[in-house]
C-alpha cells in the first residue's frame, strides 16, 4: 500500500518546498539537505522519507541471515582513528589474530541458522597479506558454498595494495577471483578533511574511499556506503559527505545500500576528548540520518539499519523513516560493543520476522545482492530450534 505526503501535517514551513520536490520525484539541492538537518520536525522529515521510501520498496523490509566475522583486531591506525575502540597494538592485552582454520571453525558456528552471508572486517594488520585474505575466502566458499562473502573495506584493500605492492584494482580483482561477492560500506567516516584530521588522521582520504569503491564498480563487485555521525562533524560535513557518495553512484550505480553509522564514544580518546563516554547518540538523531540518507540519496536502492548500534527498538521505528533494511542476524558484533553498545550480539532470525512485521512491513530475507531467498515464514520451525545452537557463546553486553 503506498502512502501520500499529506502536506497539511508538516509543521515546518521550509518542508513544503522540500515535499514539492520529493512528490514529483525531483533531486534535493544541498541546501535543502541542509534543511533537513537542521529542521526539528522529525515526523515530517519522516513522512517524506517513508513516502520515498515506499515508492522505491512498498512495504519490503529486507533482512539478512548474516555473520560478522573480525579475523584480527591488530591495527596499524591504533592510534591514530582515535572513535575507533577496537583495534589494539600487536603486543596490546586483548590483541588478537586467527589462524585461518580458527576463523572456519567460527564461520560454521552458527550454520544452523541459515546464513547467507559472511561480513568479514578487521584491522590493517602489519604482517597479514593478501594471501591470509584469499584463501580464508576459497576456504569459506569451499565449505559453505552457498553463502555470500562481503569482505575488506576500502580502507583494507588499500592497506594489502600497499604492502603488496600491488594496485587496488589487483587486489580486488584476486579477491573476486577468490569468490568474493560485495565490499561492506566501512572505512568512510565523514570524508571532511577537517574532521579525518582529528578522528582519523592516517586513515585514507575520502577521495581515495571513493577511488577503491569505483574501481570495485568497474570489476563488477558492489559495495555499500557508511557515515559515521555523531561526533565532531557539522551538518555540512554531513551533506558534503552525502553529496560525493550520491556524485559516485550517478557515475557508477555501483552502491547497493548506504547505512548511517551511529558513533559510539565508550573506550576510545575521541569520546573522552569531546565528554561524550556514556552518552552515544540520540533516538532523535538516529532517525534523522536514516530518513535523510533515504531522501537525499535518490539514487542508492537500499538504506539499512544496524540495529547493534542503534537498538532493535530504534531499528524497527526506523522502518516508518524511510529505511527498508535491518541488518542481519550478525552472530557475533565487536566494533561496536568494545565502544560500548549495550545491545545482544546476536539477533535471532525469527526475532528480525517479529521485528519487521511489528512495524507493519513485509520482511523478505535476502542475500548480499538483495536478492529475496525467503518471503513467507509461517512454515519455520519456532523457536529455540532456529536459534544459534547452545555452545555458541550469544554475549550479551555487560
Ligand atoms: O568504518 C568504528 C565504525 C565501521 C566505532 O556494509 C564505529 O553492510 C561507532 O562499516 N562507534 C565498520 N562506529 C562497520 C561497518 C558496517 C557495519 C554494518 C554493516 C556494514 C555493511 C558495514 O564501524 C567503521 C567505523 O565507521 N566504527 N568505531 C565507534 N566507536
Amino acid at each position: 500500500m503506498s502512502v501520500g505526503i499529506d502536506r497539511a501535517r508538516l509543521r515546518d514551513p521550509l518542508l513544503q518546498p522540500i515535499a514539492a520536490k520529493v512528490a514529483a520525484g525531483e533531486r534535493l539541492s544541498a541546501q535543502d539537505g541542509l534543511t533537513l538537518y537542521t529542521t526539528s520536525d522529525l515526523l515530517g522529515l519522516g513522512m517524506l522519507a517513508d513516502y520515498a521510501n515506499q515508492q522505491r520498496n512498498g512495504d519490503r523490509v529486507f533482512f539478512s541471515a548474516n555473520q560478522h566475522i573480525n579475523p584480527t583486531n591488530v591495527c596499524i591506525l591504533r592510534n591514530t582513528c582515535t572513535f575507533c575502540s577496537f583495534a589494539r597494538m600487536p603486543k596490546e592485552d586483548g590483541a588478537y589474530t586467527r589462524s585461518l582454520e580458527e576463523v572456519f571453525q567460527e564461520a560454521s558456528q552458527a550454520l544452523e541458522m541459515p546464513t547467507r552471508e559472511f561480513h568479514i572486517v578487521g584491522g590493517l594488520h602489519p604482517k597479514l597479506r593478501l594471501s591470509y585474505y584469499t584463501d580464508m575466502i576459497r576456504g569459506l566458499k569451499e565449505r559453505h558454498p552457498q553463502v555470500h562473502v562481503k569482505a575488506l573495506t576500502a580502507v583494507e584493500i588499500a592497506h594489502l595494495a600497499r604492502i603488496e605492492q600491488m594496485s587496488e584494482r589487483e587486489v580486488l580483482l584476486a579477491m573476486k577471483e577468490a569468490g568474493l561477492t560485495s565490499l561492506p560500506g566501512g572505512g568512510a567516516e565523514v570524508f571532511s578533511t577537517a574532521v579525518r584530521a582529528t578522528i582519523a588522521e592516517r586513515k585514507l582520504t575520502g577521495e581515495e574511499w571513493l577511488r577503491v569503491h569505483r574501481v570495485a564498480h568497474q570489476l563488477g563487485i558492489p559495495t555499500n556506503c557508511t557515515m559515521l555521525y555523531g561526533h565532531v562533524e557539522t551538518a555540512q560535513d554531513r551533506i558534503d559527505h552525502l553529496t560525493m557518495l550520491r556524485n559516485l553512484q550517478d557515475e557508477t550505480g555501483g552502491f547497493l545500500t548506504y547505512i548511517p553509522l551511529a558513533y559510539h564514544p565508550d573506550h576510545n580518546e575521541l569520546g573522552e576528548e569531546i565528554g561524550r563516554v556514556g552518552t552515544a547518540t540520540t533516538g532523535y538523531e538516529d532517525l534523522k540520518n536514516i530518513a535523510i540518507g533515504r531522501l537525499y540519496l535518490d539514487n542508492i536502492p537500499h538504506v539499512k539499519t544496524h540495529w547493534p548500534m542503534v537498538t532493535p527498538f530504534v531499528s524497527q521505528i526506523a522502518l516508518s523513516f524511510g529505511c527498508d533494511d535491518v541488518e542481519g542476524t550478525v552472530v557475533y558484533e565487536r566494533i561496536y560493543h568494545e565502544a560500548g553498545a549495550h545491545t545482544d550480539m546476536h539477533l535471532p532470525y525469527m526475532d528480525l520476522v517479529r521485528l519487521i512485521r511489528g512495524a507493519g512491513k513485509r520482511p523478505v530475507e535476502r542475500d548480499s545482492l538483495y536478492q529475496p531467498v525467503r518471503e513467507s515464514f509461517d512454515e519455520l520451525p519456532p523457536e529455540p530450534s532456529r536459534r544459534a545452537r547452545p555452545g555458541l557463546p550469544v554475549v550479551h553486553a555487560a
